[in-house]
């Protein structure tokens, strides 16, 4: 039997097919919202102003994807918010073997470890995860100028994680406001800082397989994704990770064999305290000689495992479509040692880098990178 449908206004049309169809009507009285009758879409809403409503519509899925798209994801897929053993079982061997370095916020001591690998425990009753992806592709120029050294591609423009808030606050502004029901403490997000496995649940998501080298890598936009989150109480239709075939490493040892410091220790394992992204943006100041020594450009960050994989084709190198994320609404791709160098006030520094990750290594972060950096260069 269809669920009751109650209308409000003088016109009795028919529900939405859609919501019919998958039983999604239920019945609440006297709830009146906005019109939908006559042709709802959930882009552009009621397309007949005027017209009775269904409040009682449920959000699925498909609605949250289309949204996603209109709050500007690029990718968007989601699983249910229970653990995943194997990848709670590999994050485990990781903490074992030190792999996290000095990030000690990543450790079981300072960081509940059953907080990160059990959405149920992040203080609301998850039941779904919506996994969020934004492509940041941009090209490198052919070299690396003398006397400069060269920012990571995700950190050229405005900082991520402000951009990727950005959108995660419209797309809730969007489903809250289209569908009444879903009111905002049944969401909780994060972007990158949050306990919880993003690369993991982002494959349970479907959005693309983990490489050797770590990275989430999608069919169509390759590894140059940032990720982010929303867990959710409400109980959603979850994809199938196998419903797109992303492809795979197959044999291809590439990004094992490029990295310069031998940080992917094993199919998808990075030893944190060997790798330059750790060294450049967690901890600057204390770097590894050896691991220094071969560091030839990089002020910040490290894309040399991605730059090698052949999944990151010139068909999957998609360009950006967000503009914040582009090198001239940041610090761009290069900065001279002289500048890095010279500067000698935290207001200096915050003139180039304030609204950018550059700020993560502070002053005498980057500094001791540019040294080194500098140095290597001569050779
Ligand atoms: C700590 C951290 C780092 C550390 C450690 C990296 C690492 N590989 O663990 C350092 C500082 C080195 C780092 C570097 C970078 N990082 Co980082 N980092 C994180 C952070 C905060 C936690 C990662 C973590 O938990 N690591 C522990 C390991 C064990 O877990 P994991 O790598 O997430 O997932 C593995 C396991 O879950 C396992 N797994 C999962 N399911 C299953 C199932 C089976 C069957 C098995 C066997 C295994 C398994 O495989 C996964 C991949 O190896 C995440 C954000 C987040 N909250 O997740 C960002 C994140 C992983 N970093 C990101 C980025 C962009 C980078 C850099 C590219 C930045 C740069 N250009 O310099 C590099 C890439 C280095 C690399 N090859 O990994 C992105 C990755 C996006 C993507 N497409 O994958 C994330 C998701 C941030 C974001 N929100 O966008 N990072
Ligand atoms: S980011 Fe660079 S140093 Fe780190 S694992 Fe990849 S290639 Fe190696
Ligand atoms: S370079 Fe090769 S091994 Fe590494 S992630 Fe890409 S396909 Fe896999």
């Amino acid at each position: 039997m269809l669920p009751v449908w109650v209308l409000s206004g003088d016109s009795a049309r028919q529900p939405p097919l859609r919501a019919v169809r998958q039983g999604h009507l239920t019945a609440q009285k006297n709830q009146p919202t906005c019109g939908c009758l006559g042709g709802f879409d959930i882009l552009s809403g009621c397309k007949q102003p005027g017209l009775p409503v269904y409040s009682q519509i449920m959000i699925t899925s498909d609605d949250i994807k289309q949204l996603a798209a209109r709050a500007g994801f690029d990718l968007c897929g989601i699983c249910s918010a229970e653990p995943i053993p194997e990848a709670q079982a590999q994050f485990m061997a990781w903490l074992d073997k030190g792999y996290q370095a000095e990030m000690n916020w990543m450790a079981p001591e300072e960081q509940n470890l059953e907080r990160r690998t059990d959405p149920s425990r992040l203080g609301i009753d998850a039941k779904s995860v919506i996994m969020l992806a934004v492509n940041y592709y941009q090209p490198n120029s052919d070299s690396v100028p003398v006397g400069y050294g060269q920012v990571s591609r995700y950190a050229r423009g405005r900082d991520y994680h402000k951009v990727v808030e950005n959108k995660i606050k419209k797309l809730l502004k969007l489903i809250t406001t289209r569908f009444p029901d879903t009111t905002p403490e049944k969401f909780k997000w994060w972007v990158d800082y949050g306990p919880f496995m993003e690369r993991a649940y982002a494959a349970k998501a479907g959005l693309g397989f983990l490489g050797k080298n770590g990275m989430l890598i999608s069919r169509k936009f390759g590894s140059w994704l940032f990720l982010a989150e929303i867990v959710t109480t409400l109980e959603l239709e979850p994809d199938d990770p196998n419903a797109v075939n992303h492809g795979r490493c197959a044999k291809c040892t590439k990004c094992i064999d490029a990295c310069p410091t031998g940080a992917i220790v094993s199919d998808g394992v990075v030893d944190s305290s060997l790798c330059f992204s750790y060294w450049t943006v967690e901890n600057p100041l204390h770097t590894s000689e050896s691991v220094a020594a071969q560091n030839r450009h990089s002020l910040l960050g490290c894309d040399i495992c991605q730059e090698v994989c052949p999944h990151n084709n010139k068909h999957r190198s998609i360009l950006t479509a967000h503009d914040e994320l582009m090198p001239d609404h940041g610090v761009g791709e290069f900065l001279s040692f002289e500048k890095i160098l010279s500067m000698t006030t935290r207001e200096e520094f915050l003139e180039m880098t304030a609204g950018t990750a550059l700020t993560r290594p502070k002053l005498e972060g980057l500094q001791h990178t540019a040294r080194i950096v500098k140095e290597n260069r001569k050779t």
